[in-house]
Formats: C-alpha cells, sequence, structure tokens
C-alpha cells in the first residue's frame, strides 16, 4: 500500500509527497513532531504536518539563511539561531573562522533530539565545540542578552503557536538591542506569492527599527511556491558593499560570491511589496 504525506500550503493547496516509511512520531509539548522517509526529498521534518526541512533541498535555506549575513559583516564572532533545532543553519555557521561561539536558541528540546538521530546531516554540528544549546524561547532569550549578538539568525516556523511572536515588530526591536552596534539580523519570511502581506509588513516593520533593511531570495523547493524570502535588518554593513572577490570559499552548494550579489535583484513584483 502506497502511504502519502499531504501538506495543506495553504487552505486550499495540497502538496503530497509518497512516503517510504515513517521514523518517528510524537507529540511534543509545543507540536506534532515526525520524521518521514520519502522519494523524493529523502529525510523529511515535518512539525504539526508542515515541512520544516528535507535532506534533498536543505543546503538551500541553511546556506542562504547563514552565509549572506555572515558574509556581509566585517569579523562575527557571537551568533545566535533562533529555532533551527535541527542544526543546520548552526551547520553552516561553525564554518567561519572568526565565530567563537554560536548559541542555538530552540524551544522545543524534542526537535534537537529527533534531528540528532534521525537527521545526521543535517544536525552533525550540534556537537561542535562552537556550539552551546539553549532549549528556551528565542522572544525570552534576546530580551535577557542585550547587546550581545554580532548576528541573530530567525530560523523560525511559520507565524503560528510559538512561533507567532517570531513575526512581531516588538521582537524585532528586542532583537535590535540583543545585536551589539554593528550587528546584523536576518529571518525566514516566508513566500511572496503566499504571505505577500506577511512579506511587506515585516519588512516595513524592520526598516522602522533598522537603518538597513534588505530582502534576498532563494529557491527552496519544500516549501510553498519554492520562491522563498529572507529579511535583513543591520546597523552597519550593507550587503551590497561586499567586494565578492574577497569572499572565502565554504564549500557551499547553492551560496557563492556572485549568489551574494544576484539573490538581491529582485523581480518586480517582489520589490512593488517593498514599496
Ligand atoms: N532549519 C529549518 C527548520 C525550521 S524549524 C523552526 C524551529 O523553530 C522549530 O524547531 C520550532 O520548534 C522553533 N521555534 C518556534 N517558535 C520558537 C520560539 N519562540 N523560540 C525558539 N524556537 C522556536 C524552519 C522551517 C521554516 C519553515 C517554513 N515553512
Amino acid at each position: 500500500m502506497d502511504l502519502w504525506f499531504e501538506e495543506y500550503q495553504t487552505k486550499d493547496m495540497v502538496i503530497s509527497c509518497r512516503v517510504l516509511r515513517t521514523l518517528h512520531q510524537e507529540k511534543t509539548p509545543f507540536q506534532e513532531l515526525a520524521v518521514l522517509d520519502t522519494v523524493e526529498f529523502g529525510r523529511m521534518l515535518v512539525l504539526d504536518d508542515v515541512i520544516q526541512t528535507t535532506i534533498k533541498d536543505e543546503f538551500v535555506y541553511h546556506e542562504m539563511i547563514t552565509h549572506v549575513a555572515l558574509n556581509t559583516h566585517a569579523k562575527p564572532v557571537k551568533v545566535l539561531i533562533i529555532g533551527g533545532g535541527d542544526g543546520g543553519a548552526v551547520r553552516e555557521v561553525v564554518k567561519h573562522q572568526s565565530v567563537e561561539k554560536v548559541v542555538l536558541c530552540e524551544i522545543d528540546g524534542a526537535v534537537v533530539e529527533a534531528s540528532k538521530k534521525y537527521l545526521p546531516e543535517i544536525s552533525c554540528a550540534l556537537e561542535n565545540n562552537k556550539a552551546e544549546i539553549v532549549i528556551d524561547d528565542g522572544i525570552k532569550h534576546v530580551r535577557n542578552n542585550k547587546n550581545t549578538y554580532d548576528i541573530i539568525i530567525i530560523d523560525s516556523t511559520d507565524p503560528v503557536g510559538p512561533a507567532e511572536g517570531l513575526f512581531s515588530a516588538a521582537f524585532y526591536k528586542d532583537i535590535f538591542d540583543s545585536l551589539n552596534e554593528e550587528g546584523i539580523f536576518v529571518a525566514q519570511t516566508e513566500s511572496p506569492f503566499f504571505n505577500d502581506s506577511l512579506v511587506q509588513r515585516i519588512f516595513k516593520d524592520v526598516s522602522g527599527i533598522f537603518p538597513l533593511t534588505r530582502l534576498f531570495l532563494a529557491n527552496v523547493p519544500s516549501y510553498p511556491g519554492g520562491l522563498w524570502t529572507f529579511t535583513m535588518g543591520s546597523k552597519k554593513y550593507d550587503p551590497l558593499d561586499v567586494d565578492i572577490e574577497k569572499i572565502e570559499s565554504m564549500n557551499t552548494k547553492y551560496y557563492s560570491p556572485a549568489i551574494h550579489r544576484s539573490c538581491f535583484i529582485l523581480p518586480p513584483f517582489v520589490k512593488k511589496l517593498l514599496g
């Protein structure tokens, strides 16, 4: 018998993938967690029936949510990741020589445990000696750590449940205060097709708080519509001023110096959202 996983990407649109095996399923205090082995995407982490990451395309998302910001900063030393319990963003951050410490603040310890067990390719750096794992709400963590980080990465679930507050203007203000004076933050900010008003609202909120706001794009096939936005707020550095000739090779599969530049080239329909 064929088993199919279905995700309602919107209330009127479904993506469906053939499943070879359900490797893990549990109800955590925060969400319903599953790890599936699928034909097209390989192993897949699913939270509340929404695909979070897959072996096939995780590299696009994890390279883009990290390297664009880290290579924009002159010398990132202390990095915070909020969410991202799978460890994919940590794996990319520790590739940077200058980084001395990366704190992963994930609300749900079960995501970390399941990723360590079933997704070793993604979670491999969670044991790295630069990495510190904090199981807590990211909102609380930034409030308690002012003027601390060079880079803050918001690798969060969609804006429902525990992640809802991670998309608010009040939270972006707390992020601003948790960064030191040359700090940069970057967040995954959903689809420009299916979450256009959210993308627009976030860009406006961040622009009201940070001197410089930029949006960039990448293609993540397992997310709704594929095309995905990331929003960056920066106190000093502009990603477009980076001398891309000087970017060190990081052994990446999607990110490259040319992509560092081209990901900021936006189609007119996206540009229009930003006003
Ligand atoms: N690396 C890609 C995977 C994710 S998972 C996002 C993580 O954010 C989840 O493990 C969830 O438990 C965690 N999270 C949610 N709310 C909070 C919070 N308030 N504080 C800390 N962690 C939190 C991202 C997938 C993006 C999917 C897009 N459709």
